[in-house]
């Protein structure tokens, strides 16, 4: 009789996963396993930790009782392998499986351990595409096909025409297939401003914190407060209060930051979509919904709709496009330790002690911070891609590598060379102070470029800009900041150069992260 074994692996909460399509409940056990590896192959948030393994559970209990047969393996158990593949050997001699099935994983180092499999084990394995996401890589190799670049502005209205979302027959609905322009607007503080929603940890919940805690406790970052939505029913209740309360303000604060908000009008729903708790399309046509009912302007549903059929897809396609090779790329030939104070907040630039402090807090910052705080950082100072990367990859709840590497090596720190994105996002404090309130409590000023007080971003920006000259002195969307240099007086480019000099020589004698 056939028996089949289906793994599901902690990004795979999803009931509608293709390894189940056609699987006959009597003949299937599903395998889902808690394993050491994947929780310290780099030194995971232990809120990430804690939300995968809590959802991971309640996830096993939702499929026994829709009726399947759930081998469930924890961290604690004292026979457990450490690994996906130690893992699989065991549970091939439990269940002696006549075939394995199971959907591809999201990313290359996890993918080589499942094509592995059928030579180790001497099984078949079917590995199937995963269908929770819109573009498959087929569809994906087929738009990039023939293109000299791969702008996202243009993927994103061939998913709009392939989804029908926000399409009024072949025209964008409100004339338009982007409004960004309407979504800059700087910080203002709101008495009535959205807040996320809180979970009580249930007892499945709690003894996993206690586990990870004593496991993954040396970690960076808190589990304290652990709040997150551990099941697809809270999952669906936070996506409900972000249509209802934060998505009106979307697009209108998209890029704003402010002081202890670490929120804002965001919707704090990626833990959950990448993990498998939340549809993607079905939230997108959620918001399609509340701009048909008159309840959000289009600059918000279209600024949404874009980060998820756009964005959060894209990134997808560059990164199984580009190949396993892709991590390693660094364009700008950075070297820089990133500094200690990544992994503990402390430094007195305030925009980054928020960024960092409620990354370590809450496993969470939202997009600007990614970009234009850590990211932009790390840029100016020349910080070394790969160790930005493990640092994103470390820290946040939503981070995988398939969404992750893209947005950091690529977007943030411009190490593949521009593919997804014509310049580099580098900004001096001048976008910070205009987006945001931090630079109102810092203990630099912004607006002066020169000195002990100055802004550190400001004369940092100039050595960057000025450091690169090679790579980005023909490229037309930098030629403003080269004829702003050039137009400098030779005194004041040098003082400029010996500020960033002295401020990154200080860095270096910064504590470094200790492994
Ligand atoms: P919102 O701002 O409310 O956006 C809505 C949704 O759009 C998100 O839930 C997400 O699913 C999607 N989305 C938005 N922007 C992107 C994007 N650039 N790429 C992919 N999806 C997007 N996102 C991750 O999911 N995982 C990561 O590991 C990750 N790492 C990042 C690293 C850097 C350096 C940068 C600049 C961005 C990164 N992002 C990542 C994208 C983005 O910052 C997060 O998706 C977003 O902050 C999640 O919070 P939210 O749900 O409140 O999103
Ligand atoms: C991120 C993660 C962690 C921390 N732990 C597990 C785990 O113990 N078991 C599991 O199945 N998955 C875990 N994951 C998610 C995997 O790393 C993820 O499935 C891979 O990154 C492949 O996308
Ligand atoms: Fe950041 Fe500079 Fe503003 Fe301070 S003054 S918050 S360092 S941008």
């Amino acid at each position: 009789m056939e028996r089949v074994l289906i793994p599901v692996l902690g990004d795979q909460l999803s009931m509608g996963l293709s390894s189940l399509e056609r699987a006959d409940p009597d003949r299937t056990t599903i395998l889902m396993m808690e394993v050491v590896e994947e929780a310290t192959y780099v030194r995971h948030h232990p809120k990430k930790i804690a939300f995968l393994f809590a959802a991971m559970r309640h996830h096993a209990s939702a499929l026994r009782e829709a009726g399947w047969s759930v081998d469930y393996v924890t961290l604690d158990d004292p026979d457990n392998a450490g690994s996906f593949t130690g893992e699989i050997a065991r549970a091939v001699e439990r269940h002696d499986p006549t075939r394995i099935v199971v959907t591809e994983a999201g990313e290359w180092r996890v993918q080589a351990m499942l094509e592995a499999w059928e030579t180790i084990f001497g099984i078949p394995v079917a590995i199937r595409p995963d269908t929770r996401f819109l573009c498959s890589h087929e569809r994906f190799a087929a738009w990039a096909e023939g293109r000299r670049e791969l702008r996202m502005e243009y993927f994103y209205r061939d998913m709009r025409r392939e989804t029908g979302l926000l399409m009024e027959g072949d025209k964008p609905v409100g004339g338009k297939w982007n409004f960004d322009h309407d979504n800059r607007k700087p910080a203002q503080r709101d008495m009535l401003m959205p807040r996320p929603l809180s979970f009580e940890p249930d007892a499945v919940t709690q003894d996993v914190l206690k586990l990870v805690g004593e496991r993954f406790g040396d970690h960076a970052g808190t589990l304290d407060g652990f709040d997150f939505a551990v099941t697809r029913k809270d999952a669906l209740r936070q996506q409900r209060a972000f249509l209802t309360h934060a998505l009106p303000g979307f697009g209108d604060n998209q890029d704003a930051m402010l002081t202890d908000e670490p929120y804002l009008w965001h919707a704090v729903l990626s833990p959950y979509i990448n993990a498998g708790l939340l549809d993607p399309l079905d939230l997108c046509r959620a918001v399609e919904k509340q701009f048909v009912a008159g309840k959000v302007k289009i600059n918000a549903a279209e600024g949404f709709i874009r980060q998820v059929i756009g964005w959060r897809e894209y990134v997808r396609g560059i990164y199984w496009r580009e190949g396993p090779d892709y991590v390693t790329r660094n364009f700008l030939n950075a070297k820089r330790d990133l500094p200690g104070f990544y992994w503990t907040g402390e430094t007195d630039m305030h925009c980054l002690s928020q960024a960092i402090g409620q990354t370590l807090a809450n496993a969470y910052a939202h997009h600007i911070q990614r970009l234009m705080i850590t990211g932009n950082f790390a840029l100016l100072i020349g910080a070394e891609p790969q160790q930005v990367h493990r640092w994103y990859l470390e820290v946040y709840a939503d981070a995988y590598e398939w969404v992750e590497l893209p947005n950091t090596l690529g977007m943030s720190q411009f190490g593949d060379g521009g593919l997804l994105g014509s310049k580099p996002y580098a900004s001096s404090g001048a976008y910070i102070d205009r987006m945001s309130d931090y630079c109102r409590s810092c203990r630099y000023d912004v607006k002066q470029r020169i000195g002990p007080d100055a802004c550190p971003f400001n004369a940092l920006y100039w050595d960057f800009v000025v450091r690169n000259r090679d790579k980005f002195g023909n490229n037309p969307r930098m030629a403003m900041p080269y004829r702003s240099w050039d137009n400098m007086a030779e005194e004041t480019q040098q003082a400029l150069r010996k500020q960033a000099a002295g401020f990154l020589k200080a860095l270096n004698k910064l504590p470094k992260y200790a492994d």
